[in-house]
């Protein structure tokens, strides 16, 4: 083997011991660059004879080309090294299992209020809201109830106190949706000032409410949906219509059946408890207390600026946890608040 056909062998091995394309640059101008090997062997042609110089000159120039096809082979084998060990790297396994889904869902109270919600909106009730922290006007005093009476006192209800300490005069966390309404007879009052008569309300108030009070049947904090229907010419009739219907689609039952006791409360006059009893189901036969109701209390209408002899109207409340409960079997309310997921998901 002659020198030459050495050289390009020696080469090729030195490109082969590269898998760097930097470094294979390198180890090529040792061969192939302006001071390398093979134009040290051309410039080596100078001293040479014209015969010498032109066998010479064929030889280097094929050991040359030599050199130049395996570093070319060698990059492209480098290229393909690279690009297998990347794909190797990056690949997807699409046998793989997938994450799944984990779907939220609506809470069971939540469920329960856009049911009422939507059976009350189909007869035309607007639904309102308004703040959980109220002053004692539009939660006791507006809805007739008097500075003495035992819902006012400290075990009943959350009082709110100053950074000092001191209770804040009259600021509370509201005990019942009510004065929801207050609040929206109030606006429905000044809205239609101008008119000769006002035009009829009809609204409902869900929310949350609190008060000091915590067992298996009473939660600090529970809700209410409250209703009211104030015009000219409402009656006890058109009540018991209404509660009696909403009741029935409410429990999917046409043949529920809907009672009305007497009862009081300072915000209505006369006052209702409503109970009713299933015809068919685990608690068939049972009377089961579940709202209360009344036409509004005059005091009520004068607080707000109506007047009682002009229009009329009646009012109801009622517990959407209880009748969560009541609907899905569940006999421990603060199940409802604990948070716990095993239980929540039952109702997605
Ligand atoms: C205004 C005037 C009157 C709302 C009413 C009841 C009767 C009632 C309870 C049932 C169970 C609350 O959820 S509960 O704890 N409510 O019995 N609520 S009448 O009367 C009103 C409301 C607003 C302005």
């Amino acid at each position: 083997m002659d020198t030459l056909d050495q050289l390009a062998q020696e080469a090729s091995a030195a490109f082969a011991a590269t898998d760097d394309p930097d470094a294979l640059e390198q180890v090529k101008a040792l061969y192939l660059g302006k001071s390398g090997q093979i134009s040290m062997l051309l410039k080596g042609m100078a001293k040479m004879t014209p015969e010498e110089r032109k066998t010479a000159g064929a030889n280097i120039n094929r050991a040359k080309e030599a050199i130049e096809a395996s570093l070319a082979a060698r990059r492209e084998a480098i290229r393909r090294l690279a690009l297998a060990a990347r794909l190797a790297e990056e690949s997807l396994d699409v046998t793989l299992p997938g994450r799944g889904e984990t779907r939220g869902g609506l809470h069971p109270v939540t469920r329960t209020l856009e049911r009422i919600e939507a059976l009350f909106a189909s007869i035309g009730f607007d639904v309102a809201d308004g703040p959980e922290i109220e002053d004692d006007f539009h939660n006791f005093t507006a809805l007739n109830t008097p500075a003495d009476h035992p819902a006012r006192s400290m075990h009943d209800t959350f009082y709110l106190q100053e950074e000092s300490g001191k209770t804040a005069e009259g600021i509370l966390l509201r005990t019942h949706t009510s004065p929801i309404q207050v609040r929206y007879m109030e606006a429905h009052v000044a809205k239609y000032a101008h008119l000769p008569t006002m035009p009829e309300i009809r609204v409902i108030a869900p929310g949350r409410v609190y008060r000091v009070d915590s067992d298996a049947t009473h939660s600090p904090m529970f809700h209410q949906v409250e209703g009211l229907w104030i015009a000219e010419s409402v009656s006890f009739a058109d009540l018991k219509g209404v509660l009696a219907d909403f009741l029935r689609r409410f429990f999917e039952s046409d043949d529920l059946q809907v009672r009305f006791r007497p009862s009081f409360f300072p915000f209505t006059e006369p006052s209702a408890e409503i109970d009713v009893a299933f015809l068919s189901g685990a608690l068939k036969g049972r009377w089961l207390e579940i709202a209360g109701c009344g036409m509004v209390h005059p005091n009520v209408l004068r607080h707000v600026g109506i007047d009682p002899e002009k229009y009329i109207g009646f009012a109801f409340g009622m517990g959407p946890d209880r009748l969560t409960m009541l609907r899905y079997g569940v006999n421990d309310l603060r199940l409802f608040f604990d948070g716990d997921l095993r239980f929540l998901r039952q109702f997605v």
